[in-house]
């Protein structure tokens, strides 16, 4: 039965389709209307500060952790030397301080959209933000797919940090856009992005895995459990003509990441893949494995 106490007691939602994922809320700290997207900062009991965009969920403080290391680690730990790096989207900063504990890279490049987001993570999240002072880091302020127009052969690794497939984050998803990927790679290079959950996003997950399968010759699927996006379980597509990330990596390179970490460790490497039966077989008509 509820007290008086409980009765007032405040709430942070997303609203995902027909599920609410609720927190709760201590206060909003920040509140901002950009010229791109409605963003919000708040404080709630469970994760510490939340940074929603357009209502959902990106980052909290107490569970960031395991998507920007999920995110960059299969991925660059699989390749052999990832010097160059480019990240789109990504303006919290938590994924270039995870591609920062590479020491084989030389350079990471942020194309982020939209400038304030970049402004509110520097006010509210300084553990993220704080690579953006790394003079590896470069942030670009502009369009990733306009971004990524005039590159050819660029990057050994390109991550992408995305927002949800909807609005400004939807060419983000598209077959022109893991076009544009395929060309700014030089020659063995890694392309990741997150893509959804597979529980309510399975047709999203689906048709991204057949546009990269057109591009490349790797194409896999891997999961991780973050509590603050909506159904808790979260998926990522690595795509790559020479790097599968499953295949004999390097045991010394994935123990030494994995002791700077607190999700991924050297058994994420193949452990992370294991997709459920009902997934692997919604992404079976594509060319590659799932
Ligand atoms: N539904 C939330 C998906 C958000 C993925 N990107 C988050 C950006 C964090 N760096």
């Amino acid at each position: 039965m509820l007290n008086d106490v409980n009765r007032v007691q405040a709430w942070f939602s997303e609203i995902y389709g027909d599920i609410a994922l609720g927190f709760r809320l201590v206060a909003v700290l920040d509140q901002v209307e950009s010229a791109f997207q409605s963003i919000v900062v708040v404080d709630t009991l469970p994760y510490g500060k939340i940074l929603a965009i357009d209502g959902c969920v990106m980052t909290s403080e107490r569970d960031e952790f395991v998507y920007h290391e999920m995110l960059v680690h299969p991925a660059l730990v699989a390749h052999s030397n990832p010097e160059s790096v480019c990240i789109i989207g990504g303006g919290d900063g938590g994924t270039a301080r995870e591609v920062l504990k590479h020491p084989d890279v030389k350079s990471v490049v942020v194309a982020e959209l939209d400038a304030e987001v970049v402004r509110v993570c520097t006010e509210h999240f300084p553990a993220l933000a704080g690579s953006f002072s790394n003079p590896t880091v470069n942030l670009v302020i502009g369009d990733g797919f306009e971004f990524l127009k005039n590159k050819q052969s660029a990057f050994d690794a390109i991550l992408s940090d995305s927002i949800d497939p909807a609005g400004p984050g939807e060419i983000l998803f598209s077959g022109e856009f893991f076009k544009l990927v395929k060309h700014a790679l030089r020659s063995g290079g890694v392309f990741v992005t997150q893509s959804g959950p597979f529980w309510n996003q399975l047709d999203t997950l689906r048709t991204c895995w057949l546009h990269l399968s057109e591009h490349f010759r790797f194409v896999r699927c891997y999961s991780a459990s973050i509590p603050t996006y909506p159904t808790g379980t979260w998926c990522f597509l690595l795509a790559s003509d020479t790097v599968d990330p499953m295949a004999e990596v390097d045991p010394v390179r994935r123990k030494n990441i994995a002791a700077r970490c607190r999700y991924y460790t050297e058994f994420h490497q193949q452990a992370a893949f294991v997709m459920p039966a009902f997934v692997k077989e919604a992404l079976s008509a594509a060319s590659s494995s799932p």
